[in-house]
């Protein structure tokens, strides 16, 4: 199935003449120029390596083991296993795609998918893992990765991963954590386990309201546990249990056994390298003795609610997040407005995504010529709403005055994967120009043109603006996502 779709895509995208040779070539040429640009930045900082913090056997992160072999925590091994990717660190593994050519494909091989982890990813060995399921369910259980194969139906997904924090770059002032630009999302095929018969299986409470907690197994002693609260709602729709990504065993870095796909929500939902499984009847709080299996100490629920309650909520500035047992709506945006509204009276939790596009093709700074036979440029991207339709995408070509409606191709699965869009382009004079796309939800929801001040407080999308979010989570806006090009003729 991928491969017809490979082929399929590969006309798509060759229609702007270039072939595709011509278009790979660019592409490594590129990355080779990062390459080395990267390289010179790491021989930079070994040269001052005592400024550097060293780790206990005295090597800086950068270092190769002792036989000269890259290995993971290292920048030479995750660049050469992800060539598609800008390391924006190595221990732990923060990468995006480096190259806006990712977003003119329907599939993001796992090569270009972005990596986003908060501890470096662990290497578990398939045979010996198992996921503890317990709380309110009649059988507590040990899951085996065969038995998650075995006895349980296959099922795919795509579906557009991406982090709460893409876009982070963008913020001025600018805002602490990864710099994300805009490569953090990326599209893929991911394969596993319904969750509902799961739940089925063994007896879950599966009530509307009730709540399903994943945690990952990748914290090191004492650290926070990457653990997220997941409503049974959409546990029940649509959520899997992952082992392959792209017809693939999953990488290490993206989950290898098993993460949890919650289709069309913000990344940080994903939780990979899942050990534990725990139905609840309300989110993570920190009382919740009693729905935890015996052997977690009371002092332990703190580092479970970090990830859930602290972090991955909407704030403006002066406001903190305030932890509650439940909420019943799950569309950021939503949450966005009814906080404005006065109608929550919590900071918004960060679940299904906002829409939003990419251009992918023409990229940032590409110098473009029309095609000889209609004087036409091709632009093509990709746009998604999370768990909502995209119903409509426009282009604009003189920075936002007038747009112009795209028009859909390729594939169409539903909701949780991306649509590509094409506009031909007629540019009059050669010349520099600002291509922008904005994309509009099924809801009329379109995307806001840039950000608001700080200082402004605003809490939700107001005057084509997006909040200042102390986060920096959750940008969709086109004019910081725009793409300049000159146009020879
Ligand atoms: N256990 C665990 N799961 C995790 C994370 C993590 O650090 N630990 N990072 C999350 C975040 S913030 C994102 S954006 C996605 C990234 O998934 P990817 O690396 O496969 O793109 O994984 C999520 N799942
Ligand atoms: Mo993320």
């Amino acid at each position: 199935m991928s491969s017809e779709h490979t082929t399929e895509r590969k006309r798509d995208v060759q229609a702007d003449e270039s072939t595709d040779d011509d278009r790979r070539r660019r592409f490594l040429d590129r990355r080779r120029f990062m390459l080395a640009t990267g390289t010179a930045a790491t021989v930079a900082l070994a040269g001052c390596a005592g400024e550097e913090e060293a780790d206990d056997d005295g090597e800086t992160d950068d270092d190769d083991d002792d036989n000269g072999e890259p290995e993971p925590g290292d920048r030479e091994y995750l660049e050469e296993k992800f060539p598609g990717l800008l390391v924006h660190s190595a221990d732990p593994e923060n990468a995006e795609a480096a190259q806006r050519e990712t977003y003119t494909e329907y599939i993001t091989q796992s090569e270009e998918h972005y990596i986003r982890n908060h501890y470096l990813a662990p290497r578990i060995e398939e045979d010996e893992w198992e996921i503890s399921l317990g709380g309110m369910i009649d059988e507590e259980a040990d899951l085996t990765m065969a038995e998650l194969r075995e006895e349980f139906s296959t099922e795919t997904v795509t579906h557009v991963m991406q982090c709460s924090g893409n876009g982070r770059s963008f913020f001025d002032p600018e805002i602490g954590g990864n710099p994300w630009i805009y490569g953090a999302v990326g599209n893929a095929e991911w394969t596993g386990a319904p969750m509902s018969e799961i739940m089925e299986e063994y007896g879950a409470d599966t009530s509307d309201g009730m709540w399903v907690m994943f945690a990952g197994d990748d914290h090191p002693e004492g650290e926070d546990v990457f653990a997220r609260s997941i409503p049974m709602q959409k546990v029940m729709e649509d959520c899997i249990l992952a082992y392959e990504m792209n017809g693939e065993q999953m990488t290490a870095e993206h989950g290898h056994p098993v993460r949890v796909v919650v289709p069309g929500w913000y990344g940080n939902n994903n939780v990979k390298w899942v050990s534990e499984i725990e139905v609840m009847e309300r989110m993570m709080m920190g009382d919740d003795e009693e729905l935890f299996h015996e052997d977690y100490e009371t002092d332990d629920y703190e580092q479970y609610l970090h990830w859930q309650q602290n972090s991955y909520r909407i704030l403006a500035e002066g406001q903190e997040s305030i932890r509650v047992e439940s909420i019943d709506e799950f569309d950021t945006r939503e949450q966005m407005d009814m906080e404005d509204r006065g109608e929550m009276e919590v900071p918004p939790y960060i679940y299904d995504q906002n829409v939003k596009s990419l251009i992918g093709y023409p990229g940032i700074d590409d110098t473009v010529e029309p095609r000889e036979e209609d004087g036409m440029i091709e632009v093509i991207g990709v746009a998604w709403a999370g768990d909502d339709e995209v119903a409509e995408v426009e282009v604009s070509a003189d920075g936002g005055e007038t747009w112009e409606n795209a028009e859909f191709f390729g594939e169409d699965n539903g909701p949780y994967a991306w649509r590509q869009f094409r506009y031909m382009w007629d540019p009059e004079e050669e010349g520099e120009y600002t291509l922008y796309s904005r994309a509009t939800d099924e809801l009329g929801r379109s995307q806001p043109r840039t950000i608001s001040d700080i200082e402004d407080g605003q809490i939700t999308v107001e005057d084509d603006t997006f909040p200042y979010e102390m986060g920096g989570y959750c940008l969709n806006t086109y004019e910081e996502h725009g793409v300049d090009v000159t146009v020879e003729m």
